[in-house]
């Protein structure tokens, strides 16, 4: 690849003319659409998803769908895109393709953390249909167990003392709707899009929970004037790198400091209860469905499941990346058979679908070697991704009296992440809600793993009560435990 010797020209509306020809533009004149929609959660995963189906909506049938992005924590989207008119491009890489495509549905992005106000006034204005999210598993602030709000979480807390200037999702929409009902407007659609269990009913219950702790009757009016429906996402986008702008900035001849790198594949499933209209999605790719639980339930399982298990066999052997995880022979073997004969069995999916096919997709994907996903980003939250993505599997089998062996070496693999010992000799620290817990485990690399496990059964948030009370699961986490200290990730597997 060659470098770029003059700093190119910034990606914004009066250089979009300079693109180079090969470059996807967007079908409509932005400035001629109004904004419906307000998206907590700007990250690259939104831009790579959610908001690509509303270009090619308003490109399609035109509509006041713009986007308004709200970034809850850090200015950095903010400053990437508002210089740009909110412009970016996505960058949809296959192993032998490439294309790439400039986004026009952002309108702009709000830093919330400095203007809460802008933010709670753009989901309180009259146009806004939809406010939708992607904060993240830990940005609900449910009690994994239970998935009832944690009011003892200092940032709840300090949302309920002062709700007006909120931090969470959940105090933003709720404020919000607090206005709207002053103001005689109706609710808006609230839109999780998230890698969470029956995302819909899960963000309904900590709005509710929350606003029946500030206002009875405002829960109440949140009951009968908003609809929470639930949608199963489905794209890998992985945290974009310096590299990757600087390759892009030789085939746009711009600079997009927006850019988002993901793969061909999309998917979008959604259960159609809007309680205002909304764009027709259905028109560019997306499924609406009555019921979006068994796809949820497939994708979390078998496509988040797998990412999940090569995350951490991946980190423990040393592997930098997911496609180089899965030119691990012994591993990407394993993942098969975890798909294959543990998960696969635990699904109940409509007639016609085909999950032999969804399973050699998935595989497909996760060996794509065009987009670099580090282990490390996948890794990171286990707390919030594991219960959903494989307690949850091995609870449904040992229900009915299956094997869970693949699905605990999996997890034995994650309390070795956790708690053993990095190749450096030291405990690694870690990104995750619940590290300091985490941190307090015995390390697996000098301990007896019946007590490693022991300890790690202990976490409730985790770990509910049919996982931690079974000597079976119990029993084959330390085998497994052991397995991994002993002949590492790829011998235990291969075991
Ligand atoms: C990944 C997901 O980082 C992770 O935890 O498993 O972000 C995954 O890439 C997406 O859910 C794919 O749709």
């Amino acid at each position: 690849m060659t470098k770029i010797d003059t700093v190119p020209a910034r990606l914004s509306p009066s250089t979009l003319t300079q693109l180079d020809e090969g470059v996807v533009q967007p079908g409509y004149e932005p400035s001629h659409h109004g904004v419906g929609i307000v998206h907590l959660g700007v990250g690259a995963f939104h831009r790579g998803h959610q908001a690509v189906y509303t270009d090619s909506v308003l490109a399609l049938h035109g509509g006041d769908w713009r986007i308004v992005g709200v970034s809850l924590r850090s200015p950095t989207v903010a400053e990437q895109l508002n210089p740009q008119g909110g412009l970016y491009t996505v960058a949809s890489k296959g192993e032998d393709s490439c294309e790439y495509r400039v986004i026009a549905a952002i309108e702009r992005v709000i830093a919330a953390a400095t203007d809460p106000h802008e933010a709670i006034e753009q989901m309180a204005a009259p146009d806004t249909k939809i406010v939708s999210l992607t904060i993240t598993e830990k940005g609900y602030y449910r009690d994994a167990s239970t998935g009832a709000l944690a009011t003892e979480h200092p940032d709840v807390v300090a949302d309920l003392n002062d709700p007006q200037c909120p931090r969470t999702a959940v105090g933003y929409i709720v404020e919000a709707l607090k206005r709207r009902r002053e103001r005689g407007l109706t609710g808006f659609t609230v839109l999780s899009c998230d890698n969470l269990r029956n995302n819909g009913a899960a963000t309904r219950q900590v709005v509710v929970e929350y606003s029946e702790l500030l206002d009875a009757d405002l829960s109440r009016w949140i009951e009968r004037n908003v609809t929470f429906p639930s949608s199963m996402v489905d794209r890998i986008c992985p945290a974009t790198t310096a590299a990757d702008r600087e390759a892009a900035a030789i085939v746009l001849g711009l600079d997009d400091q927006g850019l988002v790198v993901t793969e061909p594949f999309s998917q979008w499933v959604i259960e159609d209860r809007f309680c205002n209209s909304r764009p027709q999605w259905e028109d560019v790719g997306a499924e609406m469905v009555a019921d979006v639980a068994p796809y949820e339930t497939a994708k979390l399982r078998l496509m988040n499941g797998s990412h999940s298990a090569l995350a951490y066999l991946g980190c423990i052997e040393g592997y930098e990346f997911i496609h180089e995880v899965m030119s691990d022979d012994s591993i990407a073997a394993f993942v098969r058979h975890l798909m294959e004969k543990e998960i696969q069995s635990t699904l109940h999916m409509p007639d016609g679908f085909d999950v032999a096919q969804y399973i050699e997709s998935i595989l497909g994907r996760l060996k794509n070697s065009s987009l670099p996903y580090r282990t490390a980003q996948v890794a990171m939250d286990g707390s919030q991704k594991l219960p959903p993505r494989l307690i949850a599997s091995a609870i449904d089998r040992m229900d009915v009296g299956q094997s869970v062996s693949d699905i605990s070496l999996v997890i034995a693999a994650w309390i070795h992440y956790v708690s053993g010992e990095d190749e450096h000799g030291r405990r690694r620290v870690l990104d995750d809600p619940l590290a300091y817990q985490l941190a307090n485990l015995p390390s697996s690399t000098t301990n007896n793993a019946n007590d490693v496990v022991d300890a790690a059964l202990g976490l409730a948030d985790i770990f509910e009560s049919r996982a931690a009370s079974s000597s079976v699961f119990r029993n084959n986490l330390v085998a497994s435990l052991d397995a991994i200290v002993c002949h590492g990730a790829s011998g235990a597997v291969r075991r």
